[in-house]
């Protein structure tokens, strides 16, 4: 039985009871426009289960992460950037995470700089 959250927003998206451009679907993960895109290509996957971060998916231990890495790589193609694509978590408030069900930003289509911001 996936877990979910009445409270978050994520899993209100999964659901279908916050409206989302989704982009693609699996079995155990939706993919979805960022609502304030960064990049031509700027796509969210998240698992359809609610885990706060992506430390906790991994602990979870069933695969979940290299789920949603393998998403990503799906997006980008889909996108038309083939693997030309940054794939962030933001964990923790510090470093800029918002929302507290794990998601993979998939960023692409322009020059990427390194460090970030
Ligand atoms: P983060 O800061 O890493 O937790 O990223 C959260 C992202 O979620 C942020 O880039 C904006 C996006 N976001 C927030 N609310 C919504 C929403 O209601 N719909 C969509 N599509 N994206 C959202």
């Amino acid at each position: 039985m996936a877990q979910s959250d009445p409270e978050c927003l994520f899993c209100k998206i999964v659901v279908g009871e916050v409206p989302a451009e989704i982009v693609r679907e699996g079995e155990r993960t939706v993919a979805f426009r960022d609502i304030n895109p960064q990049a031509p290509t700027h796509v969210l996957v998240i698992p359809r289960e609610h885990h706060p971060d992506v430390a906790a998916a991994a602990r979870a231990g069933t695969g979940l992460v290299d789920e949603i890495a393998r998403e990503a790589q799906e997006v980008a193609r889909g996108e038309g950037i083939g693997s030309d694509y940054r794939m962030v978590f933001n964990t923790g408030t510090g470093a800029g995470q918002t929302v507290f069900h794990v998601h993979a930003h998939v960023l692409g289509g322009r020059g990427m700089e390194w460090p970030p911001g």
